[in-house]
């Protein structure tokens, strides 16, 4: 850990020197930045772009939207440009790419997460996970690093290589400038977010609710991972699901691009994320459309959802 002059203030370390600061690996640090660099186009295409449908779909047959397609283009052609990233696989693609065989980091990606959510202007998000070689479908336990942007009132970058959680936030010359270090999450929360049709959630998954509401958490769920997650993580407490459901036993979210890389930053700030039975970052990546069911956020919450799971189904 390089030190800091006495007096620096948060708004004067910027993401490249916090990295730095950090002592983080010169290639990793250049992947990360890349990100950061795409998520200025990204914004300005949500703010100014066409929001119409692509014509085309994805894997899990969702109508690709214009700003997807445009997303995931954007965030590729950055990370090809970094020289250094060997594989990638990005949510919006069937096929991984190989981009450099003597690239040292993997990359998985959900480029415009919640992008259904952008003609209604609620915020959306970049999701990424970086594994060390060339091989996408490692456990999230093996995740070098992890990172979201957030498109919102704000547009924020919360990262982690394992050294703890970090908010920046973009500032007026579209750099990210950090806003706090080391994010930390209490044993159990006052809010939840709860996805997915009630009415076809598990006894268990209804008693979890119940359970929930009992001790006076509060439902707070805009249909976004990024920001529902990025509040519990940033409020420091709380729980996020989305459940196995009657009609769908491994729920809608993909382990890939969108449960390893926030189940790794959780982690990182003291919380948990189970499937119900088992920690997230611990189970075998079956394809790139992997689906699991999720709890994840406070680590008494998570426990609390898992005795409730294993018991009541
Ligand atoms: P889209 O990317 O298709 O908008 O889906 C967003 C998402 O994958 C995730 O961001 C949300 O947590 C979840 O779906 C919301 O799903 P429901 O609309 O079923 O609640």
């Amino acid at each position: 850990m390089v030190a800091r002059e006495p007096g620096t203030t948060p708004f004067q370390i910027d993401l490249r020197r916090h990295l730095r600061e950090n002592e983080e690996d010169r290639d990793l640090t250049r992947v990360i930045c890349e990100i950061a660099t795409a998520s200025r186009y990204v914004i300005h295409s949500i703010r100014t772009g066409e929001l119409g449908v692509a014509g085309t779909s994805n894997l899990y047959g969702e109508e690709q939207l214009a700003l997807d397609v445009l997303s995931d283009r954007i965030l590729r052609k950055r990370l090809v440009h970094s020289g250094v990233v060997s594989s990638i696989a990005s949510e919006e693609s069937s096929e991984i790419l190989s981009v450099n065989l003597t690239g040292k980091y993997a990359v998985v990606y959900d480029p415009l997460d919640g992008s259904s959510l952008v003609d209604v202007n609620l915020a959306v998000g970049t999701i990424v996970g970086i594994y060390r070689g060339e091989d996408i479908l490692q456990r999230g336990r093996n995740l070098v690093a992890a990172l979201y942007i957030l498109y919102g009132p704000r547009c924020t970058l919360v990262y982690s290589t394992g050294n703890g959680v970090h908010e920046f936030a973009m500032n007026a010359l579209m750099e990210y400038t950090l806003v706090q270090e080391n994010i930390r999450m209490k044993p159990s929360g006052t809010i939840y977010s709860p996805g997915g049709q009630r009415n076809k959630y598990t006894p268990g998954v209804e008693k979890l609710v119940q359970a929930l509401e009992a001790k006076g958490s509060k439902l707070r769920y805009s249909g976004g991972f990024v920001p529902d997650i990025n509040q519990i993580l940033i409020k420091g407490q709380g729980l996020f699901l989305y459940p196995h459901l009657q009609d769908k036993p491994e729920g809608k979210l993909r382990l890939l691009y969108e449960l390893n890389p926030m189940a790794f930053l959780i982690e990182q700030a003291g919380g948990a994320a189970s499937n119900g039975r088992e920690r997230i970052l611990d189970i075998d990546p079956k394809a790139i459309d992997h689906r699991e069911p999720v709890f994840i956020g406070s680590k008494e919450d998570v426990a609390m959802a898992e005795k409730f799971v294993q018991e009541f189904g």
